[in-house]
């Protein structure tokens, strides 16, 4: 007998700007299939490689399907099944003893990150549960805070246009992003703008899939952003090419910028860069006489030292030649500060019992290892991530996790490296089994996961665990209410009227509307150009090169170049032992450490690999297909070599983020740093020197 079909839409929930309308087809409730929702104006039907394979992930032979206790040592994976009553009884027991000793309750950390981008999954009732304990606090660092910082200074809110929009540009400089890899459907946007007429400029020092595809691919010295930004408005003010009028209305301190560019000649930001004069001079040329101009920056230029004063100062182009007034024209980092979500009345700040310790996760190395003030870690809770992996100083989190008075508990859908050391794990459902809200980081939609089919085996969402814990922990049940509920609160506009974000955004969206229809458009016009009348975010509601605040907290009130902390030029004594800088973008059929045990991703990445330069490999005698141990202090890890020109002499890629247990050894990461970003506390994954054998 045939069984009905039924249509479910749901939402791509991985940490991905497109946030994809995914349709999904269930019979006798079973998912059968899965694909792009057509009617998704921004995502238009399409899927990336990744998740056209979803069902293989929701269905994988691994999946967690029962609670577990560890039975044998740490990091051998060795569990038992245990019941949900017992395991939530255990990590009570746990939290309450740690809480009454003289530790105290700040000597529990929890550990989180985006497994998933839903707003109830991703924080809700985890935060107000760790609030409500008065564990440690974690401030999510790991990738998109010196960023967040950077534009802040200069813009007041982040770099943002309509990336539907980019359809109307001319000039397209893809800065530090990956965009036809990390960000497929606004690539979609711009072979379109392409197709009318735009150039597609990349500037990467790997020549990455985008910079292949590009009409022009600018190889940039790893860290040196800043000083190209600099150097292009040398150029631009001493050839007139600024628009004053927007300069002088919209903008704060144009004379100072001015004065500060002038030290960046073309010549110096040539040695600082390794790009050559005359190509500086080709691209200030071409970004100045061609409009609209757009840059897209991501997170490449982030992840070195002065990664928070990279974004402020390529923040301030777009200013200077009057590119925001027009549609299509600007800077465009991340649209998520557009959405008014009223993450107060979510994760519940006012919980937090003042004095409580902010431990930042880049730090976890240092914090499972006692080198932090404050009382030690003594439980650890993990959930959204897989800190085994994805965070720096691989070895140094493998010590910390290792220790044998430290209790773990990991919820995931998978045996992870992280899950090797967990005391208790719990297992999580996927996004086909659980309800969530998304907006997105690259378009202005919002839209409702629904769940598709019921929980596999004994899994829970992560509301429900810490509704699980609350109650045993006897917190008030007022405070963890049903997922229902968590989303009308979350839809409440909290943004201001008039700024960023704006609590209009939201005006006629509400719950029964989302569960009716797919994508719903913020309320914002359709021509949207932000910043085309000033309007900014900052304290003059101007575009503030010259940053009163900065100067206040000590800092240099003007862009400026601060070199990577790991820099060849300004460290030529540690250059000597690691003389190549190394950069390790992830692995574009992986999101960072997730998919890697997908069987047909995996085929597809093949082994962790390193590319180098011809005459770095000759003088090093590697050549192609050899292996290669990479390293420096921290550790070492081993990938097959790929000679060739996809780098300049003195720059190393490894794309990322494998899994120790499927390659058998540390990943890139064993050799990555925990040193933070200038502003934002950011990590540092690409700040670093290695050398290759
Ligand atoms: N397929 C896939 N898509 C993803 C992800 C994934 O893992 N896989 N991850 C998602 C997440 S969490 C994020 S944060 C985004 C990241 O998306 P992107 O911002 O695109 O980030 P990356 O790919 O890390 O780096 C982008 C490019 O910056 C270059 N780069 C490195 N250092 C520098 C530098 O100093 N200057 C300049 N100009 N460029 C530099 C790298 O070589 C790389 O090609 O992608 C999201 N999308
Ligand atoms: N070397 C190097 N390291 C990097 C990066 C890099 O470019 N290079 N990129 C960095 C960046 S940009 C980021 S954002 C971080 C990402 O770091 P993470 O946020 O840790 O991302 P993932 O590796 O995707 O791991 C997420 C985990 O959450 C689990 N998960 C998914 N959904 C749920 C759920 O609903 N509930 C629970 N409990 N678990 C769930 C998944 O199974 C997965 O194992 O990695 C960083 N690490
Ligand atoms: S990972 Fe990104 S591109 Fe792939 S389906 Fe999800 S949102 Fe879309
Ligand atoms: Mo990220």
């Amino acid at each position: 007998m045939q069984h009905p079909l039924t249509t479910i839409h749901a939402v791509c929930p991985h940490d991905c700007p497109d946030t994809c309308g995914m349709i999904v087809t269930v019979q006798d409730g079973k998912a059968i299939k899965l694909r792009g929702d057509p009617e998704h104006p921004f995502t238009k039907g399409f899927l990336c490689q990744k998740v056209s394979h979803y069902l293989d992930r929701v269905y994988h032979r691994d999946r967690l399907l029962y609670p577990m206790k560890r039975v044998g040592p740490k990091g051998s994976g060795q569990f038992e099944r245990i019941s949900w009553d017992e395991a939530i009884r255990t990590i009570a027991e746990r939290f309450r003893a740690i809480a009454a000793s003289p530790d105290g309750p700040q000597a529990i950390l929890p550990y989180s990150y985006a497994g998933t981008m839903g707003k109830l999954m991703y924080a809700s009732l985890d935060r107000r549960f760790f609030h409500r304990l008065g564990a440690s606090l974690l401030d999510r660092t790991i990738c998109a805070t010196a960023g967040a910082a950077g534009c802040d200074i200069t813009l007041g809110t982040r770099a943002v246009i309509d990336p539907e929009a980019v359809v109307h540009s001319r000039y397209i400089i893809n800065w530090g992003s990956n965009t036809a890899v990390t960000n497929i459907h606004l690539w979609a946007v711009m072979f379109q703008a392409r197709k009318r007429g735009a150039k597609i400029v990349t500037i990467d020092p790997h020549r990455s899939n985008t910079a292949s595809r590009s009409d022009w691919w600018i190889p940039i010295r790893p860290g040196t952003d800043a000083a190209l930004a600099l150097g292009l408005m040398h150029i631009l003010f001493r050839d007139g090419r600024e628009d004053r009028d927007y300069l002088a209305r919209y903008c704060l301190g144009t004379d100072q910028l001015k004065q500060r560019a002038g030290e960046y000649d073309p010549a110096r930001v040539s040695k600082i860069t390794g790009i050559p004069v005359a190509d500086i001079e080709k691209l200030a040329n071409e970004y100045a006489s061609t409009s609209p101009s757009l840059i897209r920056l991501n997170y490449g230029m982030q992840r070195h030292g002065g990664g928070g004063m990279a974004v402020r100062t390529v923040c301030c182009l777009p200013a200077i030649t009057g590119a925001w007034r027009h549609v299509g024209g600007g800077a465009l980092l991340s649209t998520s500060r557009l959405m008014p979500w009223d993450s107060l009345a979510l994760e519940r700040p006012d919980l937090i019992p003042p004095g409580t310790r902010t431990t930042n996760m880049v730090n976890l190395p240092e914090a499972l290892n006692g080198e932090l003030p404050g009382p030690p870690v003594k439980a650890l809770f993990v959930y959204n991530s897989n800190p085994a992996a994805v965070n720096p100083n691989q070895g140094r989190v493998i010590e910390g996790l290792k220790r044998e008075d430290l209790f773990t508990v990991v919820h995931e859908l998978f045996p992870t490296d992280t899950v090797d050391y967990a005391d208790i794990v719990l297992p999580a459902t996927s996004q086909l089994e659980q309800f969530d809200l998304h907006s997105a980081y690259g378009h202005l939609y919002v839209q409702a996961n629904h769940p598709a089919i019921a929980p596999l085996g004994e899994c829970k969402p992560n509301t429900e665990v810490f509704r699980l814990l609350a109650a045993a922990m006897g917190f008030e049940r007022e405070l963890f209410p049903s997922d229902e509920e968590l989303a009308r609160q979350s839809l409440r506009p909290s943004g201001s009227p008039t700024g960023y974000p704006a609590a209009s955004a939201f005006d006629g969206i509400t719950l029964e509307r989302l569960q009716a229809n797919g994508a719903i458009r913020l309320n914002l016009p359709v021509d949207y150009a932000p910043f085309a009348h000033g309007n900014f975010g900052t304290p003059s509601g101007k575009c503030e090169f010259f940053s009163e605040r900065e100067a206040k907290a000590g800092r240099d009130p003007l862009p400026t170049y601060t070199p990577p902390h790991e820099d060849p030029q300004t460290k030529p004594e540690l250059a000597k032992l690691y003389p190549l800088q190394m950069v390790c973008p992830p692995e574009a059929s992986f999101l960072n450490s997730s998919f890697v045990n997908i069987d047909v991703l995996q085929r597809a990445a093949g082994e962790p690999t390193l590319q180098i330069h011809p005459h770095d490999a000759a003088a090093r005698q590697i050549t192609s297909g050899q292996t290669v141990s990479i390293f420096n202090a921290r550790g070492r890890f081993q990938a097959k070599a790929v000679v060739g020109e996809t780098v300049q002499p003195g720059t190393v890629v490894s794309f990322g983020v494998w899994w120790s247990k499927v390659t058998g050894g540390p990943n890139v990461n064993a050799t990555t740093g925990t040193a933070l970003t200038d502003l934002g506390g950011g990590a540092t994954f690409f700040d670093n020197l290695v050398e290759v054998a």
